[in-house]
């Protein structure tokens, strides 16, 4: 009976320990290398979980980067997990468009990828504000990471020129 009792609480302990996010992205880390031995990333870029990433030299407009994004294979970074925007703030230091807009309808945020953004989000307080209606910021429909004290989303107009981060699975 005891024994039951401990290995049922060794089957859960297992359980949690799985489901950590710290544990699981190790997981998918190792699955990677296991599966995935020829995949590596082209030279300039860097490799986080499962992707590449490339932190553009030039700055331009959210439509210039998803465009130099796309003609090397790439998008504009998608942002799936808290791990994938650590690991942003940390590789980029400077604010930098993501792949992130809400210029088809306002106020529905849609990533590069076709996705909506869920409740994973990551923006800065009082933000997304559309401009806050103040004509000096215009209308904002594109987003970037921000380094004002912090490192969380911005909205922007599309037309300011910032650095880009490009994805790519290899
Ligand atoms: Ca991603
Ligand atoms: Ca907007
Ligand atoms: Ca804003």
């Amino acid at each position: 009976m005891i024994i039951n009792k401990n290995k049922e609480t060794e089957r859960k302990c297992l359980i949690i320990y799985l489901l950590n996010p710290s544990v699981m992205l190790a997981l998918i880390n190792i699955s990677c290398l296991m599966f995935l031995p020829e995949k590596t990333c082209a030279s300039g870029w860097r490799m986080f979980s499962c992707s590449c990433y490339l932190l553009s030299e030039k700055t331009g407009s959210w439509d210039e980067g998803r465009s130099d994004c796309r003609d090397r294979g790439a998008d504009l970074v998608v942002i799936d997990s808290s791990e994938e925007q650590d690991f942003l703030v940390s590789f980029t230091q400077k604010q930098t468009w993501i792949g992130l807009n809400d210029k088809e309808e306002e106020g529905r945020w849609k990533w590069v990828d076709g996705t909506p953004l869920t409740s994973l989000t990551f923006w800065s307080p009082r933000q997304p504000d559309n401009g806050g209606e103040d004509p000096q910021w215009g209308e904002e429909d594109c987003v970037h990471i921000r380094t004002d004290g912090n490192t969380l989303w911005n909205d922007r107009s599309c037309r300011n020129s910032f650095p880009w981060v490009c994805e790519k699975i290899p």
